[in-house]
């Protein structure tokens, strides 16, 4: 499936942005001293295939009507969209410095109207995949051609609303509607399994009449293929599974659940940068 079509530079590119946006992350949590690290550097690298290749959208023009269309549901994770957002030229860069202070457009979960390129609010699970299905029917109806992205957490997956909303994509044959699973195994206190097992998670989708594509979440000529699969389906939803590391990128984070909602310390942010940066420079 995965048969290496995409050019070395396009994923150079991608990784060299990915890495940026790890150190934003990671500053922006450690400046705000809150905010959610490990599910931004899981999500990160999907985010980043969606904006800087995927997604057709104009950044100076946010609200044109015919953009492609990205919820982030699991919108604890919004440091990672909002680096990207930035990066893509949504607002300045000097607006992460301003994450989560009082009256600051980036807050601690996405607010729409607040923020150019936020699609929904999200921070309550289980709401951005109806959100998504809403959009995909309106677009429909409306005879345009765009495509609406969602990413969903899997523990967010506890939430019965994912199910009514997965269970609506299908019926109404939603084939412009694409499901991303952030599929890190960890949620807020810990493993899935210990907490609530989602497994089989393709055949469970797979059951609601999904198309299910799986990937590795940290491979970009991966989660590249994957999005082209998922535009080419017909006349149903598809999700892309993807692998994932919570914390992916730092040593100490990676696999933790304690990094869920943490920051680092001023001292733990500089090792980070050190491990990035040298990560970044070997490839
Ligand atoms: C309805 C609701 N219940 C509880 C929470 C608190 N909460 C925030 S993140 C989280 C865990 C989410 O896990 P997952 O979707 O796997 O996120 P990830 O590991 O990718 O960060 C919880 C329970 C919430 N935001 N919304």
């Amino acid at each position: 499936m995965y048969i290496g079509m995409i050019k070395k530079e396009v994923l150079a590119r991608l990784k060299r942005i990915a890495l940026d946006c790890r150190e934003d992350i990671l500053k922006m949590t450690t400046e705000a001293n809150s905010g959610h690290p490990g599910g931004s550097l899981s999500a990160i690298d999907i985010i980043v295939a969606l904006y800087f290749h995927k997604l057709n959208i104009r950044p100076h023009n946010p609200n044109w009507a015919d953009r492609d269309r990205f919820i982030l549901s699991k919108g604890h994770s919004c440091p990672a969209l909002y680096s990207c957002l930035a990066r893509r030229g949504y607002f300045p860069l000097a607006w992460l410095k301003g994450f989560r202070n009082i009256g600051s457009p980036l807050q601690g979960h996405p607010e729409l109207g607040k923020c150019p390129g936020i699609e929904a609010s999200s921070g309550p699970l289980g709401q951005g995949l109806g959100v998504g299905v809403g959009m995909a029917l309106a677009a429909r109806l409306d005879k345009k051609k765009h495509r609406i992205y969602v990413m969903i957490g899997d523990g967010e997956c506890d939430e019965g609303n994912i199910w009514e909303s997965a269970m609506a994509a299908s019926h109404f044959r939603l084939a412009n509607l694409t499901a991303i699973l952030d599929h890190n195994g960890l949620q807020i206190d810990g493993w899935n399994r210990d907490v609530m097992e989602i497994e089989p998670i393709a055949a469970k989708f797979k059951a609601f009449g999904w198309a299910v594509i799986e990937a590795d979440g940290h491979d970009f000529s991966h989660i590249i293929e994957a999005l082209t699969l998922a535009g080419k389906i017909k006349n149903r939803p598809s999700i892309i599974i993807a692998k994932t590391i919570k914390g992916k990128g730092v040593a100490m984070m990676e696999n933790k659940a304690e990094w869920h909602g943490r920051p680092c310390t001023g001292s733990e942010l500089k090792v980070c940068l050190v491990e990035l940066e040298k990560n970044g420079k070997n490839g």
